[in-house]
């Protein structure tokens, strides 16, 4: 509904699409992503946050990692050489590592939770953080989805139904010290690698496996060169449309208040469509000759839960924060 609001008030003329600066000069919003330019994520900005503030902002996104490498964006936008990311919070805890609360299997439980944790006053510490010491401002979240274990082997070699049966499983996870631990975790044993190397790795081989939601299976192709996806859900993942604070700073307030509303719709529309493909996949999948079942949940559950509350990641998790992340969800 957010994304109507806003298409009706582009076309009433209610947000300026002139240049804003007398000498028409745009500001320039280079966003780099790893994700691919028909991933939700990249379609919901391109199609709604491109035009909401192109009145005074050119926004120019770059995709599969062209730009700068998938877990360099961060850095980048801190020294001034990049104004956007699509981020998530793994990244971040790299920087701050209260954000691996964030990054631990089975605490948010579905897209409605991630956008009432975003927006609680219990994010404000984060946000804060981000923006005065790494220069980042946190805009909005999206959704990425319910990340799956999808395997080379066929479900008749290998059935997952508990973390024990994943020993021994090379699993590809993305590069980071949050995602490793969610690997291992999951009773897998990890290894990182970029999201673009993924597919070729699968296809050679190199690895038996990965992790993502449904979408990103379909938009990356990992359908072709896996054989199961076993429905553990075990992190519902999300990103943050991250922006130069420097950037978000020099604007007026109401450049900062279009930015804002243009995140925030182009989030909404992300998310919409991001579980409507979640839903409507399984399908697809299974045409592509995909076994897809549930294991033992349960089981995935509890290995997951306990082992982060035994890790040092929870030790730098902010007293009392796990509990109203909790509360926020169901
Ligand atoms: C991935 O590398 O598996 C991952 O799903 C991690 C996410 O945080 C996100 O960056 C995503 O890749 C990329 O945008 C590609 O979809």
């Amino acid at each position: 509904t957010r994304r109507l609001t806003l298409a009706a008030m582009l076309s009433a003329g209610a947000i300026a699409t002139t240049p804003a600066f007398a000498d028409g000069h745009q500001v320039q919003m280079r966003m780099s992503m790893a994700g691919s330019e028909t991933d939700q994520r990249a379609v919901a900005m391109a199609e709604v946050f491109g035009p909401a503030v192109a009145g005074f902002a050119s926004y120019e996104p770059s995709y599969n990692a062209t730009l700068f490498a998938q877990g360099t964006e961060l850095e980048a936008i801190s020294r001034g050489n990049l104004e956007m990311s699509i981020t998530s919070a793994q990244e971040l805890a790299q920087f701050f590592p209260e954000f691996s609360i964030f990054t631990a299997g089975y605490v948010h439980q579905d897209a409605a939770h991630q956008v009432a944790v975003f927006n609680d006053p219990l994010m404000d510490a984060f946000k804060d953080k981000a923006e005065s010491e790494l220069g980042v401002k946190l805009l909005s979240v999206m959704y990425l989805g319910r990340r799956q274990v999808n395997l080379r082997q066929t479900k008749e070699e290998l059935t997952v139904m508990t973390p024990a049966d994943l020993a021994g499983v090379n699993l590809r996870m993305p590069g980071t010290d949050a995602w490793q631990f969610l690997g291992s975790a999951l009773g897998a044993a990890p290894t990182p690698m970029s999201f673009s190397e993924v597919y070729t790795a699968l296809s050679t081989g190199a690895v038996d496996g990965q992790d993502n939601p449904l979408p990103t299976v379909v938009d990356a192709k990992f359908y072709e060169v896996t054989n199961q996806i076993v429905l553990t859900s075990h992190l519902v993942d999300l990103n943050y449309i991250a922006m130069s604070a420097e950037l978000f700073n020099s604007l007026d307030a109401d450049q900062q208040a279009t930015v804002q509303a243009a995140a925030d719709a182009a989030a909404e529309a992300g998310r919409v469509a991001q579980l409507e493909k979640e839903e409507s996949l399984v399908a697809f999948l299974e045409g592509q000759g995909m076994s897809i079942y549930e294991p033992d949940t349960a089981a995935f559950r509890n290995a997951v839960q306990s082992a982060y509350l035994e890790s040092e990641f929870a030790a730098t998790w902010p007293e009392g924060v796990l509990d109203k992340i909790n509360a926020l969800g169901n």
